[in-house]
């Protein structure tokens, strides 16, 4: 049975493609879900890819992944910076967490060098485009071969 990867996406990603695209790039989020599904079915990884503009939606998520799935990519948006509530639930939940950005935030505003989710993260992925979802599957693939 493949194991469950869920592919979280936090505020304004559902805007990707026309969003500031030098930052962001030109792939919208059906594109990067499409490119990830790919990925998975080459990994033996089954994906769920979820968005939200909402946080208590992103924290459902983690919990209800905590339940069903083997370990979660997240590019939590803005809420990377500021939630204390993702924070507690990555460690509520036993299954790896990868957090990732499709910019690299230590290049960009002070204000994005801090990460929240990033202690409670088993690590952290930034600055390679859609390729940062990619990596972070890899990166879930072997993690979950050392536990479920
Ligand atoms: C996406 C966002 O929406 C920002 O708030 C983060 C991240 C960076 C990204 O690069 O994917 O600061």
């Amino acid at each position: 049975m493949p194991s469950t990867i869920y592919v979280l996406n936090g505020p304004n990603l559902n805007a990707l493609g026309k969003r500031e695209p030098g930052i962001y790039g030109a792939l919208t989020l059906a594109d990067i879900e499409a490119l990830c599904v790919a990925e998975g079915e080459k990994l033996g990884l089954e994906i769920v890819f979820r968005q939200s503009n909402h946080e208590g939606d992103l924290v459902d998520w983690f919990h209800e992944a905590g339940e069903k799935a083997a370990g979660i990519a997240v590019n939590a948006g803005a809420y990377t910076h500021t939630s204390i509530a993702l924070h507690d639930a990555a460690k509520a939940i036993g299954i790896p967490v990868v957090e990732l950005h499709l910019s690299n935030v230590h290049a960009r505003e002070k204000f994005r060098h801090t990460s929240l989710l990033a202690p409670a993260a088993k690590g952290v992925i930034c600055g390679f485009g859609a390729d940062s979802y990619i990596l972070a599957l890899n990166a879930l693939k072997t993690l979950t071969n050392q536990t479920r």
